[in-house]
């Protein structure tokens, strides 16, 4: 089971199980109209993941600033993203947050502190320690989180944004999504280490290891580092031992190499039915609360689709806007 809830009000307790089974239901129907030829590019959905983009953002504040992964629907949703806009975006719809133009994995929201998803594995690293950088220059106390998996974790940017975050002691937290794959390599076939957090001893930083299906497990981690960020201590990095349940891509006949026993392990271990059963002993959460809560996820969700649906497609003549360089 569960660890004890940290000392959160219960509206907060229900609000991030609120925003899991939000990530869960939107993934859900990203999933369905992908393969039924609604949505275009690639899709990844986060899917067994959900309380690690909870947890973290829940210790956050509005302004304070996140990037995130080619796996970037959930971390969108629990900073605060608009569901309408988004499924807009998967659409490829004027009406989306890239006016269609871009799709999944290139979904972003200043406005929330969402500095945007990306598909070059490794690369939001960099472009989010310029806002832990840009956070510290601007001395309000904001922090910036960075996003990223198992296998962006031995690329470049990680190792050279650690090194400068923790030298120039930025208020960053390094959050690994560890779902021991990348794509479909063992996370024991790219690096000898079996945890990502020991790595932050090579910095000189604090490396912490958590359940990443334990939302309050990853909210007690993420709060502590954001103190510790906040009154200039630097950065920390954090593991969340974690696992997609889904195959790496939602494409049709997409290969998924990884044991079933394995799978179905972690499928028992659903991060979202923990929580809901540990908010029900607690006495916070019944079976009538947890089915007005999917009802209203459903209705969000049907009104973000029709949204999409009735948002023409982009024009050729607009390919070109909003390009700065080429
Ligand atoms: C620089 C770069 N190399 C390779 C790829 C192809 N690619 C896309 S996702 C992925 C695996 C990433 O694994 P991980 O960082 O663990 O994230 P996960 O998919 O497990 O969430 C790879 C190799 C890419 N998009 N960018
Ligand atoms: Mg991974």
């Amino acid at each position: 089971m569960t660890n004890l809830s940290p000392n959160l009000p219960p509206d907060k307790q229900r609000e991030m199980l609120r925003k899991m089974l939000t990530i869960r239901r939107f993934e859900e129907r990203a999933s369905d109209d992908y393969l039924a030829g609604k949505i275009y590019g690639v899709v990844h959905c986060y899917i067994g993941e959900e309380a690690a983009a909870v947890g973290v953002c829940s210790a956050l504040d509005h302004g304070d600033r996140i990037i995130s992964t080619h796996r970037g629907h959930g971390h969108c949703i629990a900073k605060g993203a608009d569901l309408k806009r988004m499924m807009a975006e998967l659409y490829g719809r004027q009406a989306g947050y890239c006016k269609g133009k871009g799709g999944s994995m290139h979904i972003a929201d200043f406005d929330i502190g969402m500095l945007g998803a990306n598909g070059i594995v490794a690369g939001g690293i960099a472009i989010v320690t310029g806002a832990g950088l840009a956070a510290q220059m601007e001395g309000k106390g904001g922090v910036a989180v960075s996003f990223f998996g198992d296998g962006a974790s031995n690329a470049g940017p990680f190792h050279e944004c650690l090194n400068i975050a923790a030298t120039w002691k930025l208020p960053m937290l390094y959050v690994c999504e560890n779902n021991m794959y990348a794509a479909q390599t063992p996370a024991a076939a790219t690096h000898a280490l079996s945890d990502v957090a020991s790595r932050a001893a090579g910095y000189g930083i604090p490396g912490v290891v958590v359940d990443g299906n334990d939302v309050f497990a990853v909210y007690q981690a993420a709060h502590a580092a954001v103190e510790r960020a906040r009154s200039g201590g630097g950065p920390t990095l954090i593991e969340c031992k974690t696992y997609r349940w889904r195959a790496h891509t939602e494409r049709r006949g997409q290969p998924d190499l990884r044991d079933r026993a394995e799978v179905e392990t972690w499928m028992r271990r659903d991060p979202i039915a923990m929580l809901a059963q540990q908010l029900c002993e607690q006495g916070e959460l019944d079976s009538a609360g947890l089915q007005a809560m999917e009802d209203e996820i459903a209705h969000a969700l049907e009104a973000a689709v029709a949204f999409a649906e009735a948002s023409p497609f982009p024009l050729p003549d607009q390919a070109v806007e909003d390009v700065f360089a080429s």
